[in-house]
């Protein structure tokens, strides 16, 4: 029997699927445990050896749950909704649900090779109608509720109705939108339309006209966090600003317990401060300006009214609607265009930190509450039309955008803290004294802030106000390859809702995947389907991407029910995620999310937890290489790009654009940080033949590759450099999984990725150290195969053999429980060394050995294990336990006393019983001396510290 990792999995990875070994059950006597990996979306591209690293981790911990007498929940499937394929069908006519069904078929060879221990059983695919039915349900509960603030809960939107009709809303505590106050008559009165238009205010899936990010280039509407600099977070096209129609959720409705309940997740304290930041919460006041000649006022947020007599000036969000009535007709011009320059800046431009500081004044003045003077009223592109109130009194002297501000348009600056005792604070630090505040001088800042609260709320000119950054989600997309809605339309755009008899709403068959021109989807296109229920028109938006990731882990509990998303049988018996593991990208979009489905089905009496992931690991991203070719950005009379010879120093790398280049292309014709010389630019053509027309030039001379390939001339050369960064095809430094495993075994691979370094950090793909993973498996094969021929012995183990075991025991279950892979396999590298040292081949080593090597490399025990006849597998064994006893010393050194006085050293074997130690100190030379004959009265042993022997 030989190490042929190849034959091996072939062999174990059809006995597992035969023998269903990684198949769950819901019913069990075991305590449950729920391992589960961020699902994938299944692109084109197939998986790359960053991708496993994560579900390499969750599947050792899985399986060592497994050994270690738990029921085991661990499944894997398909967030298979989205863009890309989308793209990929307008260019191709290839309809999503074919590539998509493609790619998760390579997908799952990909897994599959690597040996992992899902229950495919429970797969899921979001795109399935089947799944999406429940998506679509969960949308119509989100639509049929409201959050009521007194239960602190999402209640059922009849209930509010039944309230609206007896009591009006004037003692309503609901989130909503906004102010509308109504009697029970008055509600009674409206139309169907108005009421509509007034339940929208409060349901948690509601339609507004919103703001959103118009991307003209996708033909959609992108989520916040899909935009990056102004730019798609795909493909990097410019995004704007437009008003539309949109599905939303009330996600705000949540914030608080979505900020309270961090406290009690077993997560990263980086990611809990992600979330945090995202919800961003801020106690404050909201208080009210009388705006001068006006019958107006001007209401701000502050959370720092002990600043008020520092108040100099107003700023106001240029899209705030007082604008208009309070510009002064000299200021309207410059006003208005100074809103078209806003219009067309991003929320993100308008927020950075280092920028112009723009506005205009509008004229116009407010009234100081306290000292009735009067005070500018601007306009500036740092004040956010959707935070607090879109309107702040600005406090130059303790806020720096405010300060920045004054400073430009030489406004005046009032010195109202003293910090004069607290060197080195900065203008925001609340600390210091009150100076130039009337009755607030000489209290504490943060005591000021409490008495102007209280002061406000006193003299009626404002209240007190929490405030979230977190906004509410945009759930609509102009997309085909997304769960329809369930959502119909009459002729008077009143809704009717379809219930759960007529789900799922499949979508549709489409001949052209391109959005229309108006920018709606392509569902808008088939009329038929649009018009199917006469009088009716379907919604044509579909959902977005995070809407079947937000609740897929509750469908692993019970995939293939058609009655309910999931049984309540089955969702009380998994309860919830025990271990999440995935990457850090998901930290507020999804992760934020999921927690708010979460805890509205909780709501809802369908959940018996309230928070999804106890657990939760952000893995690291396994980096790439990337090799750079420069080329110079010159143009010679329009024609082409050079490529210099030169040498390029670091600071006139400006001057060049950088050319992701192949890793082999560099290793072939030199290595980074390099010249290659003319095979290379040949080779280099020859690949890319896009820079078939450029000029290579050098100091001596130009060289036109179109006309001279294959002409000699070493003068010309090109400079190359890496970098670490992202793997990725657009870099050329993909790895792919596949061929790392048929090189070197899956056990190989999956050991070498955890052994690359803590599971947390970041770190380059680097094969250097394959090989010495590969000499362990080998090693570690030879222990118990020699000659081909399996030959472990029933010898009885020595002490220092079982010492060794156990001590590996002991250091990999720690390392388990802790994360630590990497330092797992280091132990595993140790304790072979150990054992081949000194030839073992004892069956009571190997066989828990071969138990305790399983979840890292489940191949090459699952082959081992069999040797031993047992009849089952080695992944439905148990985890083998650490003996205390066996990790002692193996020999003691006493001191040896005589009526208490040290007399001698003595090292004994560990382990001997009393009996045996007295005789042996009985025969000691210096005790035989000091007892001249007599016999001792008492030997008192201690184990493992002292023997004293009393005359
Ligand atoms: C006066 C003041 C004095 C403020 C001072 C700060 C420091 P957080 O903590 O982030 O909630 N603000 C309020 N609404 C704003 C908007 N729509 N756009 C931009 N800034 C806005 O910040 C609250 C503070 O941010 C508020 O308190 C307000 O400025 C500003 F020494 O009021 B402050």
């Amino acid at each position: 029997m030989q190490y042929s990792p190849t034959s091996i999995e072939s062999r174990w990875k059809l006995y597992w699927a035969k023998n269903e070994v990684y198949k769950t059950d819901n019913h069990s006597d075991k305590p449950k445990y729920y391992v589960l990996d961020m699902f994938p979306y299944p692109s084109g591209a197939g998986l790359h050896v960053g991708h496993p690293l994560g579900y390499i981790a969750s599947d050792i911990y899985a399986r060592y749950k497994r050994l270690k007498g738990f029921n085991v929940l661990h499944p894997m499937g398909y967030d298979a909704f989205g863009l890309p394929a989308e793209q990929y069908a307008i260019q191709t006519g290839v309809h999503p649900a074919v590539s998509i069904a493609e790619n998760i078929g390579r997908y799952r060879a990909q897994l599959d090779n690597i040996g992992f221990s899902y229950d495919w059983t429970r797969s899921v695919n979001t795109s399935d109608p089947k799944y999406y039915k429940w998506t679509q349900w969960i949308f119509l509960q989100l639509y049929d509720h409201y959050y009521n603030l007194s239960a602190n809960k999402a209640l059922p939107i009849n209930e509010l109705v039944k309230d609206f009709e007896t009591f009006g809303n004037t003692n309503v505590s609901a989130v909503h939108t906004q102010d509308i106050l109504f009697s029970a008559d008055e509600w009674k009165s409206y139309s169907d339309i108005e009421q509509q238009r007034i339940l929208m205010n409060y349901r948690l899936a509601y339609r507004k006209v919103s703001y959103v990010n118009w991307c003209e280039a996708l033909g959609t509407v992108l989520a916040n966090d899909e935009v990056k600099d102004g730019l798609s977070e795909r493909g990097g096209h410019p995004v704007e600003k437009r008003p539309m129609m949109q599905w939303s959720l009330r996600i705000t409705a949540y914030a608080e317990r979505l900020l309270n309940d961090l406290d009690r997740l077993d997560w990263s304290d980086a990611l809990k401060a992600m979330q945090r930041n995202w919800i961003g919460k801020s106690v404050g006041a909201q208080v009210f300006f009388d705006v001068v000649n006006h019958p107006l006022k001007i209401e701000i947020f502050t959370t720092r009214p002990d600043t008020i007599f520092g108040a100099t000036f107003m700023v106001l969000a240029p899209e705030h609607d007082l604008v208009d009535l309070i510009t002064t007709s000299d200021m309207i011009e410059s006003v208005k265009n100074y809103r078209d320059y806003v219009a067309s800046r991003s929320e993100r431009d308008r927020m950075a930190e280092v920028k112009e500081v723009t506005g205009v004044f509008t004229g116009a003045y407010t009234k100081h509450p306290f000292t009735e003077e009067h005070i500018p009223i601007w306009i500036g592109e740092y004040v956010l039309k959707d935070y607090g109130t879109g309107a702040i009194m600005a406090v130059p002297s303790d806020d720096d955008r405010d300060f920045a501000f004054a400073e430009k348009f030489r406004l005046p600056v009032i010195d109202v803290v003293d910090k004069t005792q607290n060197p080195g604070s900065s203008r925001q630090d609340k600390v210091g004294k009150m100076i130039n505040s009337s009755f607030l001088n000489g209290m504490d800042v943060k005591e000021a802030i409490q008495y102007m609260f209280n002061l406000i709320e006193k003299e009626g000119i404002g209240t007190r106000r929490t405030n979230y950054k977190l906004r509410d989600a945009n759930f609509s997309r102009q997309r085909y390859w997304g769960e329809p809605f369930p959502v119909l339309y009459d002729q008077n755009q009143l809704i009717t809702i379809l219930d759960e008899s007529h789900l799922p709403v499949t979508l549709p068959e489409v001949k052209d995947f391109h959005p229309t021109s108006e920018g709606k989807s392509p569902l808008a296109s088939a009329k038929f389907w649009v018009n199917e229920i006469s009088g009716y028109e379907r919604e044509t938006d579909t959902m977005p991407g995070f809407a079947g990731s937000s609740w897929y882990f509750l469908r692993y509990m019970d995939p293939d029910n058609e009655t309910a998303f999931a049984s309540e049988e089955a969702l009380h018996y998994w309860k919830d995620v025990d271990l999440y593991v995935g990457g850090t990208e998901h930290a507020v979009g999804h992760l934020m999310y999921s927690r708010f489905w979460h805890k509205f089905l909780f709501d809802l009496g369908k959940l018996p937890t309230d928070e999804p992931f106890k657990k939760l690991i952000n893995q690291g991203m396994i980096q790439g290489v990337i090799a750079n070719l420069y080329l110079q950005k010159e143009k010679l009379e329009g024609r082409h790009q050079f490529v210099c010879a030169q040498l390029v120093s670091d600071d006139t790398l400006d001057e060049y654009i950088k050319i992701a280049v192949h890793i082999d292309f560099v290793s072939d014709y030199g290595t980074p940080k390099s010249y290659l010389d003319i095979v290379a630019i040949e080779n280099f053509i020859r690949w890319r033949p896009e820079f078939s027309n450029a000029i290579f030039k050098s100091s001596t001379g130009a060289f036109d590759a179109s006309s001279s390939l294959g002409q000699p001339n070493s003068t010309f050369r090109i400079y190359l450099q890496s970098e670490v960064g992202k793997m990725s095809k657009r870099y050329f430094n993909v790895v792919n999984p596949d061929d790392v495993v048929a090189r070197y075994g899956a056990d190989c691979f999956r050991m070498y990725e955890m052994f690359l370094g803590p599971i947390e950090q970041s770190k380059p793909w680097d094969t250097k150290g394959i090989e010495g993973v590969q000499k362990f498996l080998k090693k570690f094969w030879s222990l118990f195969v020699e000659d081909d021929v399996f030959c472990v012995s029933d010898e009885k183990p020595t002490r220092e053999e079982l010492k060794i075991l156990h001590q590996t025991i002991k250091k990999i279950t720690d390392d388990i429980e802790r994360f630590s892979f990497n330092t797992a396999v280091s132990a595993f590298m140790v304790c072979v060394n150990e054992l081949k040292k000194l030839n073992c081949r004892k069956k009571e080593i190997l066989e828990p050995l071969v138990r305790l090597l399983a979840p890292f490399a489940p191949f090459i025990t699952e082959e081992l294990w069999s040797q031993f006849n047992k009849g089952y597998s080695v992944h439905q064994s148990e985890f083998p336990i650490c003996h205390q006893e066996y990790l002692m010393a193996d020999t003691i050194e006493y001191p040896l006393s005589v009526n208490g006085k040290k007399r001698d050293l003595i090292t004994l074997e560990a382990g001997l019983s009393n009996a045996d130690i007295e005789k042996i100190v009985l025969e000691n030379d210096q005790v035989l001396k000091w007892l001249s004959g007599q016999q001792p009265k008492k030997i008192i042993i201690v184990p493992g510290r002292m023997i004293n022997i009393v005359v």
